[in-house]
């Protein structure tokens, strides 16, 4: 198919990333100020004029972030990797579309109560603390319209297989696909949450709610949200990296295992969130605890397979000895140098994480700046970086345009290292040392003590460079967009071929009924019984709070 047949979906795609990036850059905005709120300087009242609070900011750096910036990222990168690997258009353009202007008003009318502070509740809006009315219908607007966004996929898919019987679905379209598959199950917890409880209490149809059932639903969701987020730089660390490495896929066998485990063992551990929480049996908390372990598995099997492709790449260029392949990897490219050391990120991420999950050592750090710690690791560092990475041949690939300069994108990438290893070392050490809570305003805290004000300060040094790198990086896309050379030769998505042909791939990894009968079982085994007895003895007296 020749290039410009895609001109729909990749338009679609460029507004999704706009309006992504729009978000992060007035998500993080928010960032630094926490940080040095922390340390005793307040520059809301200059920097952030209209906010009314520490925890408005909060909310929006939260919301803007982790919900705005990575949905919408993420569907319209999806999009494209789905029709571009497949070589197929959207089946039913209109339904992506439709799903695009759902996300695009829900938005909207989400921003409006957070922007007038009549939602300052957090980006995990937990009751009692009770937003306007207008904050959950946008978000679940924002969801709704990812989900016809799916389907607007699986319809494409499904014609694909009908145009090519028996044939292994391409790597980058299965990820793709499966992605959305495990979000639109793992999301039905916050559509039950917001549709059947919050909405009505926040228009007063109910008087109370019962926040122990509204977080256990939340949870649901608020797990594998975490894999939403995660797979889709999975699907460029498998499928594309090693192309940009000039590697090969090591196994496509074990890539698509890894990808049908994600989905079967994301949803069924989201207790491991509610370990302190009341009313919810022990035996179900260490039952997520098990299955979070079990999750490990398939991210050995991804540090494994991933490494393992990029090494084919170091020594097709040249690297020789045990580990002289590493040098030889294409560090200079910014792409690949983000993606790579995303995954670098990830192993100390995913020890926290192991640590996080784990039902008594949790109590030691559960609610402290350690967690802070960790998710700018995770969601911050792997996946925001890898994203980036990503953006440097999307955004050339959709704008037509050379990447505006190469070596500042180089420097915006190891700004990010330089200033996230400090951030993330000191909140780590500040909660496992001193149990500092997160979710205060730090620098108005009568119990502040003068031995954690190094790191303290050192956070806010680590906080204030990573901005730095994401305002390099907003330099640079605009740059790109708005000033940089018209591409000479096309971009073109880098696709990594597999060491032995998909097709010697058994037909079990590309069958998706066995895995899906699979996740919901364990979804009802692990959630079934807690959730029969929160619903039974659900207690709907919770009035709801606005503490702002
Ligand atoms: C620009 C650099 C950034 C800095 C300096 C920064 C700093 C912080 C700090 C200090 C907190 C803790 C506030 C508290 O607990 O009171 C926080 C919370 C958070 N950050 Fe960031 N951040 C940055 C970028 C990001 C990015 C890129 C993401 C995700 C895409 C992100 C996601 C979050 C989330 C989800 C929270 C939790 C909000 C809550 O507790 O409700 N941050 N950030
Ligand atoms: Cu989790």
């Amino acid at each position: 198919m020749a290039e410009n047949d895609f001109h729909l979906e990749e338009k679609l795609t460029a507004w999704h990333i706009g309006i992504a990036l729009g978000a992060l850059f007035l998500g993080t905005w928010f960032g630094p100020l926490q940080v040095l709120q922390h340390v005793g300087i307040d520059l809301y009242g200059k920097l952030a004029p209209g906010i009314k609070s520490y925890y408005q900011g909060l909310t929006l750096h939260g919301v803007l972030n982790a919900l705005v910036y990575t949905t919408f990222f993420i569907v319209g990168f999806l999009t494209f990797t789905t029709v571009h690997s497949l070589n197929e258009k959207l089946r039913h353009p209109w339904l992506n579309i439709l799903g695009f202007v759902l996300m695009a008003v829900g938005l909207v009318i989400t921003a409006v109560p957070l922007l007038l502070n009549k939602a300052s509740v957090l980006y995990t809006f937990y009751p009692p603390l009770q937003a306007n009315v207008f904050f959950y219908i946008g978000l679940t607007l924002i969801v709704v319209g990812s989900w016809v966004e799916g389907f607007g996929l699986y319809y494409t898919l499904a014609r694909w297989r009908v145009v090519h019987p028996g044939e292994r679905t391409p790597f980058i379209a299965f990820g793709s696909v499966l992605t959305m598959v495990m979000w639109q199950i793992a999301s039905l917890g916050l559509a039950a949450e917001v549709l059947v409880l919050l909405i009505p209490w926040s228009l007063g149809w109910v008087q109370g709610t019962d926040p122990l059932l509204a977080r256990t639903l939340f949870w649901f969701t608020g797990h594998p949200i975490v894999y939403f987020w995660l797979l889709p730089a999975y699907v460029s660390w498998y499928g594309m990296l090693p192309k940009q490495a000039g590697g090969k896929v090591f196994s496509d066998p074990l890539a698509r295992l890894a990808f049908w485990l994600f989905l079967v063992l994301s949803i069924p551990v989201g207790l491991h969130h509610q370990f302190a929480d009341p009313g919810i049996a022990p035996t179900w908390k260490a039952l997520h605890t098990l299955l979070t372990y079990a999750v490990t598995f398939p991210s050995l099997i991804t540090a494994f397979t991933v490494i393992a492709s990029l090494e084919l790449g170091g020594r097709a260029r040249g690297g020789t000895g045990l580990f002289g392949w590493i040098g030889k990897l294409p560090w200079s490219d910014p792409s690949f140098s983000a993606q790579a050391l995303a995954m670098v990120t990830f192993v100390f991420g995913g020890i926290g994480g192991i640590i996080n999950a784990s039902y008594n050592v949790d109590l030691l750090v559960h609610n402290t700046l350690w967690i802070v710690g960790h998710f700018h690791l995770t969601l911050a560092t792997t996946v925001v970086l890898s994203f980036i990475g990503i953006s440097y041949w999307l955004i050339p690939k959709l704008s037509g345009r050379e990447l505006w300069s190469v070596r500042t994108a180089r420097v915006q990438v190891w700004l990010w290292i330089i200033g996230v290893v400090p951030f993330s070392l000191s909140h780590h050490l500040l909660g496992l040392r001193f149990a500092m809570p997160r979710r205060t305003m730090l620098g108005d805290a009568p119990y502040l003590s003068a031995e954690w004000n190094p790191l303290l300060v050192l956070a806010a040094v680590g906080g204030v460079l990573l901005w730095a790198s994401v305002l390099l990086y907003f330099v640079i896309v605009l740059g790109t967009v708005f000033a940089a050379r018209k591409l000479e030769r096309p971009v073109e998505m880098p696709v990594a071929e597999a060491v032995r042909s998909p097709e010697d791939t058994p037909a079990w990894l590309d069958a998706w009924k066995p895995w899906l009968i699979v996740s919901l079982i364990l979804i009802v085994l692990s959630y079934g019984p807690p959730l029969a007895d929160l619903i039974r003895n659900a207690n709907l007296s919770s009035r709801g709070l606005q503490l702002w």
